[in-house]
């Protein structure tokens, strides 16, 4: 059993958290199920490793040079206010749990490894559950385990170590399995039949943000790749043009408020340089990264798609990975990406201001992470679903909700005091109303929260019972099945 656990412990930190060698096992996986020789699988495994190597590349460049920016606006105005960002929600706790439960976390690995199994059996028993997706961003299980933990002490403080340990096994590992899972058919259709979905931090934030775009969308609505700009503004035709003026712009102003003096006191800025490019540099990195992203994600995502049909064929019938929202950064227009992100900066923007005005207990800085993978993953849906007009107003409106979702539920928790939290959509909107449920109707809330979650699934199989499977198993067929339908 010993073996076993050290094992299993090898294996998820050092693959199943790093999702770049996850991913690559899985292409290797997926080619040698479909008796490509040795040597094409084991390219497949490098070429899908690296590009998510690459993505991480891109992804950190934005996090390390945009979060200090962000949390600057804290500092440079002296205020005590809670971070929402994956990676200060996951220090909060880290502090927070002696001091309030006399507990730490240790077992994440194995309720990885729980949850892992579990999502596993609900997709393999896919009759009876409805489940297709296998939940695969490991670094992002870290995370929302570690904040998971802290809601599941608040609401059976009483509970011991094996028990809390079950309890969120089988909680994490339904909302991963039902998250991904209701991001497939937007994701499909968006990627064409990419052959995966969304395994991340907004996932009903994706579903009902489609869904809503797709309600929206009026006779002569435009999608942002449909439209082209006329005159001078023909330039923001391109993405590397729009994106690099727009966060001059944007990240300009922040430079400029933050103030040389911050800057250099803060070491942003070496003393003797030029503040104009400094300010020039950093906001043009933003294009940078991006395009390393945007690289990255070519390259896994195309291995992918071809191999994971080794997986769905023979292994997981049906089965998709839900993979990193990052992933669909490619398709639809780039721009999305870059007017979700400052839609949803405003929105977060204008929370903060009203929490500020109205005294607000607590005060929330907008973290870099969901400003931007979170509101730039709804945007390329909901342009995707409803054109560029949804995409504006339904990622305003993500900004509000992330902020005032997360101010109010961080305080009710008590994790305020260690000044983080997650801060991503569905941890702003899904898990407040599950905490809640747990808090005051104990385990009647709990059953409640599982199984009001399992039922999606058959909900939506309910619904569209014919093309709810063919959707992962033959997507042209699906294709082909809706626009018949749609005739009638
Ligand atoms: C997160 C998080 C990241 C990013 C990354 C996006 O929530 O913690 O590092 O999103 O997964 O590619």
């Amino acid at each position: 059993m010993d073996f076993v656990l050290q094992a299993w412990t090898y294996f998820a930190s050092n693959v199943l958290t790093q999702p770049a060698y996850f991913i690559g096992l899985i292409v290797f996986l997926g080619y040698v199920l479909l008796k490509r020789p040795l040597y094409e699988s084991f390219a497949g495994f490098i070429k899908a490793t690296v590009g998510y190597l690459i993505l991480q590349v891109g992804a950190g460049g934005l996090v390390n040079n945009f979060r200090p920016i962000l949390v600057g606006l804290k500092d440079r105005f002296n205020l005590s206010a809670v971070v929402i960002d994956p990676y200060f929600g996951q220090n909060a706790v880290t502090a927070g749990l002696p001091e309030v439960f006399g507990r730490t976390f240790s077992q994440v690995m194995l309720l990885l490894l729980i949850a892992f199994i579990f999502n596993i059996i609900l997709v393999i028993f896919k009759k009876f559950t409805k489940v297709r997706s296998v939940f695969t961003t490991g670094h992002i299980q870290v995370q929302q385990a570690s904040i998971a933990f802290w809601i599941v002490l608040f609401a059976f403080p009483q509970l011991g170590d094996t028990e809390v340990l079950l309890l969120m096994g089988v909680l994490l590992g339904t909302y991963w399995a039902v998250g991904s899972n209701i991001t497939i058919e937007m994701t499909q259709e968006l990627t064409e039949g990419g052959g995966f979905c969304v395994g991340h931090q907004q996932m009903f934030g994706i579903a009902l943000f489609s869904k809503i775009a797709s309600k929206m969308k009026k006779e002569g609505d435009k999608r942002l790749e449909d439209m082209t700009f006329p005159g001078f503004l023909s330039i923001f035709n391109e993405n590397v043009v729009a994106t690099s003026v727009l966060m001059l712009l944007f990240f300009g102003t922040i430079l400029v408020v933050l103030g040389q003096d911050f800057l250099i006191a803060n070491k942003f800025l070496a003393e003797g340089k030029s503040f104009l490019f400094y300010v020039m540099t950093t906001s043009l990195n933003f294009a940078v990264y991006l395009a390393i992203l945007q690289l990255g994600v070519r390259m896994f995502v195309a291995e992918l798609t071809q191999s994971f049909q080794g997986i769905s064929t023979r292994l997981l019938p049906g089965a998709v990975p839900g993979i990193d929202c990052a992933a669909t950064y490619t398709f639809g227009s780039p721009n999305a990406v870059t007017l979700g992100f400052l839609f949803g900066a405003l929105g977060q923007f204008v929370a903060i201001v009203t929490l500020i005005v109205l005294k607000s207990p607590v005060l929330i800085i907008a973290g870099f992470v969901p400003v931007f993978f979170d509101n730039a993953t709804l945007a390329v849906f909901a342009n995707n679903k409803g054109g560029v007009k949804a995409a504006i107003i339904l990622t305003f409106i993500a900004g509000l909700i992330q902020v005032f979702g997360s101010a109010f539920i961080v305080e009710f928790i008590g994790l305020a005091p260690y000044g983080g939290y997650l801060g991503m959509f569905d941890w702003a909107t899904l898990w407040p109303v599950m905490t809640i449920g747990m808090k005051y109707l104990s385990y009647f809330g709990l059953a409640i929260s599982i199984l009001g979650l399992l039922a999606i699934p058959q909900i939506q199989y309910y619904l569209n019972k014919d093309t709810y499977f063919l959707v992962t198993e033959d997507y042209d067929a699906y294709v082909a099945l809706k626009a018949a339908k749609a005739k009638k």
